[in-house]
């Protein structure tokens, strides 16, 4: 099991643009494993992989939100999103990221995910409610963008201040 750093805005790695995978082999294993093990260390039920530090195009999701569940794990490997619904929905996003900070967020209620597995092969699958959030959301990762570039300035500087003050916490709770 490898807990690999979440890392936080404004870390520059964070806007780097994911390249795609094209080794479908042991290293690419081991980082979602990693990735799950990461992910759920941090209790998140998303995680994109430039979020450790690997700007690649990989997404790893568990939606049921309990701890490891094998079962619900999933993987998307070079997603591409297509056809997304005319309806908006508001949902209060949160980022492992941008930590314990919370907030509103329109996008596409439904949207369509085409992506490989970690073999390589092809998929596509109709993605709603949470599914439909946490994809769009982990797609912002892989083109460097943060949920908080939709808020107002106001808000994503309180969002910052909110981070700076948890890493400190954090930091001294290490020390
Ligand atoms: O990408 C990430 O930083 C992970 C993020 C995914 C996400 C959550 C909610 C809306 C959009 C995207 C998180 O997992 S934040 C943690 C969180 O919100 C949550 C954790 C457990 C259960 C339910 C929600
Ligand atoms: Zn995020």
């Amino acid at each position: 099991m490898t807990v690999r750093p979440v890392l936080t805005a404004p870390h520059p790695v964070l806007r780097e643009v994911s390249k795609p995978v094209t080794s479908f082999d042991d290293g690419l294993k081991t980082l979602i494993a990693d990735m799950f093990d990461s992910m759920y260390a941090e209790k998140g039920i998303g995680l994109a992989a430039v979020q450790i530090g690997e700007p690649l195009q990989l997404i790893v999701m568990d939606l049921t939100g309990k701890g490891e569940d094998t079962t619900a794990q999933k993987i998307y490997i070079n997603p591409v999103l297509s056809d997304p619904s005319e309806t908006l929905i508001p949902y209060e996003e949160g980022c492992l990221s941008v930590p314990e900070y919370y907030d509103e967020v329109l996008r596409p209620d439904a949207i369509t995910v085409t992506y490989q597995d970690a073999s390589g092969t092809t998929h596509t699958e109709r993605a709603t409610g949470l599914f439909a959030v946490c994809i769009q959301h982990e797609m912002d990762h892989l083109a460097g963008k943060l949920f908080i570039d939709y808020l107002s300035k106001l808000r994503r500087d309180r969002a910052l201040d909110r981070v700076k003050k948890v890493v400190r916490e954090r930091n001294r709770a290490d020390d």
